[in-house]
């Protein structure tokens, strides 16, 4: 563990009195640190392998919770500290983070009496739909938009260019033995792009977009209602399907994303019409009519660049997931493809 005192102080902080794990995030490390006036603050060390310009990721946080503060007190809300989150500025530089020469850390105001959810009820989705619809309403004036913290992060051309190389390379030489599932994901590439081709035509908008829409991603108050969206880091520029069809890849699936028997991947639709529900009551009240029709495109598109980044880790022997067993990428690639297929129906394309 690295030196936590020298780290507070580096924040203005006082020593802590007690410092524990927080959370279950695959990136980035998370600590509660409570300190002995009781004050409690959330320490993490950013994954620079995945966000390696910390400066960039952090002035996009810092714009991004100074504009959904504003709305805030624009609607009259009193309580902003729990409805948003609050990062502290190190003493030297005024930033919010600060790099002790290995890692580089961020510190929160931990907000009391909150609790976060790991799966997904009904009741549950219609609100968190409500809340993302929200948190994009409230972002939809950003001006000058975020930058992308992690470049091409949900482009659908950009995926498929790295599964092209990816089967090129065969650097696993595991091709052949995927090659029936690698072709038949190639056989609807093109729909898959639909998004980037309706941009490309000036008929799909680029959105403010929190792409990473776990549930587990938004914070509750202990009688259920959201306080907030956490995990600010891929905020960035997307279309709407990013918040939309990513909330329903992993909420409205009945099995996990790596589940190894097809049988049990199936949409669940009371998930699926109330999280819809939720989202349009206030994302509605923005979207176009073409943003609203594709809206069902979302779940196919998701799972679809899901099974085609696993499969690219699969061929390029396991790189950036981490796996639990050696066809751990492979068994995640079909069940998402199985997603994929199920999710068909829902939009017929135009
Ligand atoms: C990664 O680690 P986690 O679960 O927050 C990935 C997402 C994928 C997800 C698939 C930065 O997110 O894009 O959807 O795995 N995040 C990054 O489980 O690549
Ligand atoms: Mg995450």
């Amino acid at each position: 563990m690295n030196n936590i005192p020298q780290i507070l102080n580096a924040f203005d902080l006082d020593i802590a009195s007690e410092v524990k794990p927080l959370g279950n995030g695959l990136i980035n490390s998370t600590y509660l640190v409570t300190t002995p006036s009781a004050s409690r603050y959330v320490l993490q060390r950013i994954n620079t392998n995945v966000f390696p310009d910390v400066d960039a990721l952090q002035d996009n946080i810092d714009r991004v919770t100074a504009h959904i503060r504003a709305k805030l007190s624009e609607r009259g809300i009193t309580d902003i500290d729990r409805r948003c989150l609050r990062f502290i500025p190190a003493k030297d530089s005024g930033k919010t983070y600060y790099h002790d020469g290995t890692d580089y850390w961020r510190v929160m105001v931990y907000i009391p009496d909150s609790v976060t959810h790991e799966s997904v009820t009904p009741e549950h989705a219609e609100v968190a739909g409500r809340a993302f619809g929200d948190f994009e309403m409230m972002l939809a004036d950003m001006n000058p938009l975020p930058v992308e913290t992690i470049s091409n992060f949900h482009n659908m051309e950009f995926r498929l260019r790295q599964f092209d190389d990816a089967i090129k390379a065969d650097t696993a030489g595991r091709l052949d033995s995927v090659k029936p599932l690698v072709d038949d994901m190639l056989g609807l590439k093109e729909f898959a792009c639909t998004a980037e081709r309706l941009h490309r035509e000036g008929k799909l908008p680029l959105r403010v977009c929190h792409c990473d829409t776990k549930v587990n991603n938004m914070l509750f108050d202990l009688d259920g209602n959201v306080l907030c969206v956490i995990d600010l880091d891929t905020v960035m520029p997307g279309y709407i399907l990013s918040d939309y069809g990513d909330f329903m890849r992993t909420a409205a699936n009945r099995a996990p994303e790596d589940e190894p028997d097809l049988s049990k991947i199936e949409i669940n639709t009371e998930v699926y019409d109330a999280f819809t529900r939720g989202y349009l009551e206030t994302a509605g009240q923005f979207l176009t009519a073409t943003e609203r029709e594709i809206l069902p495109h979302g779940l196919f598109r998701f799972a679809y660049m899901q099974a085609v980044r696993f499969l690219t880790d699969y061929l390029n022997g396991d790189t950036y997931y981490k796996i639990k067993y050696p066809e751990h990428n492979l068994v995640r690639a079909r069940a998402q493809w199985k997603l994929a297929q199920e999710a068909l129906p829902l939009y017929p394309g135009k």
